[in-house]
């Protein structure tokens, strides 16, 4: 009888995290690894949303410190800021990644070793105000050899400040 009853609360409880999870679906997130003395590492993933909403929080238990950033080239000078909030259009996916839009993870408390996991808890909000949060674990990969010094440069700016 207990079991029974444990059973179906469970799968209630999976239902309903299916259910709030409709909304925004989160793939591929990674998160950048970082070498000695570095205090800021990105995280990217693609995010697709069912109906038009935005991103507009990040947090991670590694760091006090997480936001989202944009990153572009103006005038071959590498830039990179903080944004209110990512549009992610009904449909459409929406991509991180190294050169665009990321999540800034600062003043980080350990490196980030490739093949960790970092969980990140992602905010994001509809046209009509409704707030829906997501977990995901995102796995630690190793820098990429050939885009690593530019992108690497701008991130560890981030931790002298
Ligand atoms: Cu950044």
């Amino acid at each position: 009888m207990k079991t029974t009853a444990h059973t179906l609360l469970l799968a209630a409880a999976l239902l309903a995290t299916t259910a709030a999870q409709a909304q925004v679906t989160v793939k591929d997130a990674w998160v950048r690894a970082t070498v000695p003395q570095q205090k800021g590492t990105g995280a990217f993933m693609q995010l697709s949303a069912a109906k038009d909403s935005k991103l507009v929080a990040v947090s991670s238990p590694v760091t006090p410190v997480a936001e989202v950033h944009e990153m572009s080239v103006q005038d071959n000078v590498m830039k990179m800021r903080q944004v209110q909030a990512v549009e992610l259009p009904a449909g459409k996916t929406v991509e991180l990644k190294p050169g665009g839009y990321h999540v800034m993870l600062m003043d980080l408390k350990q490196p980030m070793k490739a093949g960790d996991t970092v969980p990140l808890t992602l905010v994001f909000e509809g046209k009509d105000g409704q707030r829906e949060t997501v977990e995901v674990k995102a796995p630690v990969r190793a820098l990429n050899a050939t885009a690593a010094p530019a992108t690497h440069g701008g991130h560890g700016g981030h931790g002298k400040h």
